[in-house]
């Protein structure tokens, strides 16, 4: 049946070959079936510019170029850790970058999709840090500075964020009803996919005095997470790296 899948926080690294292996196979496998690939931000555990000379990257671009080379499009959503992901890297993969909220027509369906750090609210320290990090001013500043500068900024805010989520309530950094409920009436929506609080689960909920379900993809970290979207279903799936 002709489905598209969504896919959020893989944090593809050097370190977790695992989770490298695991995304491969599912791009030769289950991405091979879709009609659509979406990725909705942190694909990569930290990105500091496409000029980064990582084998891995070069790898991943590689593979998701033969998916679309054979004729399946795929798209990204940046997310809070690969927010710098340009077009160099999107080139080389074929990938379609696309802006922060994006409404799809899908099978009869309208669905948001985003990466889910600013439905975040309640979090003010992580919206002060995203504000400053987004400025374009900031990011081209960034973008030349010497690879191994970058790479320390990075580890230090890596570091830094560690640091202040250790302290965190842990229902601050889940998402805000309120930001939710306004995001979705600001698209009509009744159907909102995100990833980012590491949190998979399908809610209900209602906007706009209707019925509508926000589905939260999983992280990759010893098993794979996808939304499945076709005709008959709108389905959160969780399965093995190997298999
Ligand atoms: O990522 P995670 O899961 O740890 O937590 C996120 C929020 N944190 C972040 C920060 C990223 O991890 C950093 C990624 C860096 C890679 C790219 C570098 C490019 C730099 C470009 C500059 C233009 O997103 C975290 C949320 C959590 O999700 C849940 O939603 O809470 O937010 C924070 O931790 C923010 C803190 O509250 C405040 C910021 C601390 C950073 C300290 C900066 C020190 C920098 C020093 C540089 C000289
Ligand atoms: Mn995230």
């Amino acid at each position: 049946m002709p489905h598209t899948l969504f896919i959020a926080d893989l944090h593809l690294c050097e370190e977790e070959p695992a989770i490298t292996a695991g995304f491969l196979a599912f791009l030769r496998r289950d991405a091979r079936q879709a009609e659509a690939l979406y990725i909705l931000g942190d694909l990569f555990e930290a990105w500091i510019g496409d000029d980064d000379p990582v084998l891995l990257h070069a790898e991943i671009a590689a593979e998701l170029l033969a998916l679309t080379r054979s004729g399946i499009p795929c798209y990204f959503i940046h997310g809070n850790r690969d927010f710098l992901v340009g077009k160099r890297f999107a080139r080389a993969s074929g990938m379609t970058l696309l802006p922060e909220e994006k409404v799809l027509e899908l099978y009869g369906k309208r669905l948001l999709i985003m990466h889910g750090d600013t439905l975040c609210t309640d979090d003010e320290g992580y919206q002060r840090f995203r504000r400053k990090v987004h400025q374009p001013w900031l990011q081209t500043l960034f973008l030349a500075l010497p690879l191994f500068i970058r790479k320390r900024i990075a580890a230090n805010m890596r570091a830094g964020s560690k640091q202040a989520n250790s302290s965190k309530d842990i229902a601050i950094m889940d998402v805000n009803a309120d930001a939710v409920n306004q995001t979705m009436s600001r698209h009509h929506v009744h159907c909102l996919i995100h990833g980012h609080t590491h949190r998979p689960a399908v809610h209900q909920l209602t906007v706009e005095g209707k019925p509508a379900e926000r589905l939260v993809l999983g992280a990759w970290h010893t098993e794979g997470s996808m939304i499945r979207v076709s005709d008959s279903e709108t389905a959160l799936i969780s399965f093995p790296f190997s298999g």
